[in-house]
């Protein structure tokens, strides 16, 4: 009997329309509302084909105005537009992994930030050549993060993670342009080539786009996941709660939400003190809960099994609960609207990193050599704030679904062996799961990851596609804000099995997982590409041949399209559900969908019916599976 009941996308709406309502009482505005005032959105730039890279235009594509003042034509500027767009997603998740290696190079013994887990540590240092005998794990360390910064700007040579690919990828990916340099030197590259006088040739400009998601995919964010599991430990599966009913009224409610791990662990670690939280009883109330937003949330959540408030365009609905005293943010995806969203209510809006400065927000600036107090800092106030709640504003939907979180590659290839009854004894690689896929028992695998987007009905498409991929066979990974809609539906909650296909939920039953599995934050994505790369040598295949497709069927960011640029860079079809801007040039359109094949054995779809999308990726995987007579 089932016992499985999924929180539906009307429930949350429902729950998002009143938390609005108290809006309406403070007179704080929503995005709801501001998407109102932004649509219909400007169709140049929808269509990709304003150019303002120099000052003699803006100049606007038109039947009647088909080339810009320089005589670039559509084909170009939407080449260049779509490079730019690249770089900013690579440049953002590679500064993000170059924070987590100045943090490891912080570590110490007897500091804010250790080795969690030093075998992972040795493993990688081994990959590089890194001579480990007799060194101390910090030396160790210190000399990792290092040679991880040296990633950034080395004069010659290509990626190091590179040499995770299976035989003869990497070569390929050489011999095509588009295996990563230096990653700093491929966002400086595409921002050369897009400037105005460089390159208009759309093949050109879409090798280089490729390059720098690699940049980032195997550079910069492989990077900041593989240290990030290195400080603060490689994630296990481990129970947590998804929606803004984790939210305790009669405790301090603080909302982490970024991306970079460093501070919200630290904010983690202070407010289970016990210090803090009786210093919270002595403020009246009864403990301290700590959630999160966005991808700081998924980082906590797998490592620590915080409870995670909400995805993107939950952010606001955190505050307009009433009972948020402090949400604390990193860097990226955070809404300026936050500031004079919090001015409405009691909320203090704590930024702390020089790079997301925003108006109408308490900074605190957050230093790795400074970090605990920081933290603490933090911590303290919105203690000190939970005095100035206004009791009448207080509504926290009860709304929140059971979670099972922590599925790193690690923790996949670990739980799946002895799923099946092989005698030889294959601890440590992919194969059992290879097992599954070849029987047929799963018919392949989802990547699903992104953001939500005002376009979409928020966490529609995430939720309908996991439900019917899963229903087909087919084991969903997640990660991102895609995995927290899986989450708060409550598609990670091993009872989920009940709405699978039976060869599926055999497989859930056997190793006692959901169908949806979290692979973790954005910079994550690196771990799908591990576990990519590990299925592809453990059954002697390329990647392009596996029965494994990306999607993003809510993205939003720049991040979004350096990601997919990746996922396809490393061969593997990425499904979108929005249009990355595009449809105005056909020559990109071939390119996108078709061309990129020839480099790396993927391209893109894109979609934006939902039912069709999932049609089609199914189909996909069904193809992949008949070329390989399985
Ligand atoms: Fe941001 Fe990473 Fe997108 Fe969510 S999914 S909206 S990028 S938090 Ni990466
Ligand atoms: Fe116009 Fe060319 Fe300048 Fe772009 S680079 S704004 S198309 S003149």
């Amino acid at each position: 009997m089932s016992e499985f009941k999924m929180t539906t996308v009307e429930e949350m709406e429902a729950a998002t329309n009143r938390l609005l309502e108290t809006g309406a009482k403070v007179g704080a505005d929503a995005w709801q509302f501001r998407v109102k005032n932004q649509t219909p959105h400007c169709k140049f730039g929808e269509q990709g084909v304003c150019c303002r890279i120099c000052a003699m235009g803006p100049c606007r594509i038109t039947p009647k105005a088909p080339r810009g003042i320089c005589g670039c034509d559509a084909h170009g500027i939407v080449g260049r537009n779509f490079l730019k767009f690249t770089a900013g997603g690579a440049a953002t998740h590679s500064d993000h992994g170059r924070e987590i290696c100045h943090t490891l190079y912080c570590a110490a013994e007897d500091g804010n930030y250790k080795v969690k887990d030093p075998e992972k540590l040795l493993r990688i240092a081994k990959e590089w050549g890194v001579e480990t005998e007799g060194k101390d794990i910090y030396d160790l360390a210190h000399e990792m993060a290092e040679i991880g910064l040296m990633e950034y700007g080395k004069p010659f040579g290509y990626q190091r993670f590179l040499d995770r690919m299976p035989e003869g990828q990497k070569e390929k990916l050489i011999e095509n342009e588009i295996a990563p340099r230096a990653i700093d030197r491929e966002v400086s590259t595409s921002l050369h080539m897009a400037h105005m006088g460089c390159s208009s040739l759309p093949e050109a400009l879409v090798k280089q786009s490729l390059r720098a998601g690699m940049a980032d995919g195997w550079g910069g964010s492989m990077m900041g996941t593989e240290f990030s599991d290195v400080l603060f430990g490689t994630p296990k599966p481990i129970d947590t709660e998804a929606n803004l009913g984790v939210m305790v009224a009669e405790n301090v409610n603080i909302v982490v939400h970024g991306h970079d791990p460093s501070l919200s662990e630290m904010i983690c670690e202070y407010a289970d003190s016990p210090e803090m939280i009786a210093y919270a009883k002595e403020m009246g109330a009864k403990g301290i809960t700590v959630s999160g937003v966005c991808c700081t949330s998924n980082e906590v959540a797998m490592r620590r099994g915080i409870p995670m408030a909400g995805n993107f365009l939950q952010q606001e609905n955190v505050v307009l609960t009433g009972a948020c005293e402090a949400i604390v943010v990193d860097v990226q995806c955070i809404f300026p609207a936050l500031g004079p969203l919090s001015k409405c209510f009691h909320t203090k809006f704590v930024t702390t990193s020089p790079i997301a400065q925003m108006p109408d927000s308490e900074f605190i600036r957050f230093n790795a050599e400074t970090a605990g107090e920081n933290a603490k800092a933090i911590v303290k106030m919105a203690i000190e704030n939970f005095k100035n709640r206004k009791p009448e504003l207080v509504h926290i939907p009860d709304m929140k679904a059971k979670a099972t979180v922590g599925y790193s590659v690690e923790a996949i290839v670990k739980t799946l062996d002895g799923v099946t009854n092989s005698q030889v004894d294959e601890t440590g690689t992919t194969k059992p799961l290879l097992e599954c896929i070849t029987s047929g028992v799963i018919r392949g695998a989802v990547a699903m990851v992104g953001c939500n987007n005002p376009k979409i009905r928020p966490d529609y498409a995430h939720i309908e596609l996991m439900k019917k991929l899963i229903a087909n066979d087919i084991v969903v990974i997640a990660s991102g804000c895609s995995a927290q809609a899986a989450a708060k539906a409550g598609l990670m909650d091993k009872s989920a099995k009940d709405i699978c296909g039976a060869g599926l939920k055999r497989v859930c039953e056997l190793a006692d997982i959901p169908p949806v599995l979290h692979m973790g934050s954005c910079v994550d994505i690196s771990r799908m590409m591990i576990l990519a790369a590990e299925l592809a040598k453990d059954s002697g295949l390329q990647i392009n041949q596996l029965p494994v497709v990306g999607c993003a069927p809510e993205w939003m960011s720049e991040k979004a399209v350096s990601i997919g640029n990746y996922v396809v860079g490393t061969g593997i079809d990425t499904f979108l559900g929005v249009d990355p801007y595009v449809s105005g040039s056909s020559e990109m359109c071939e390119l996108l969908t078709e061309g990129t094949r020839k480099w790396t054995g993927a391209a893109y779809t894109v979609e934006t019916d939902i039912e069709k999308l999932t049609d089609l990726m199914i189909e996909r995987i069904e193809e992949k599976r008949t070329a390989l007579g399985i």
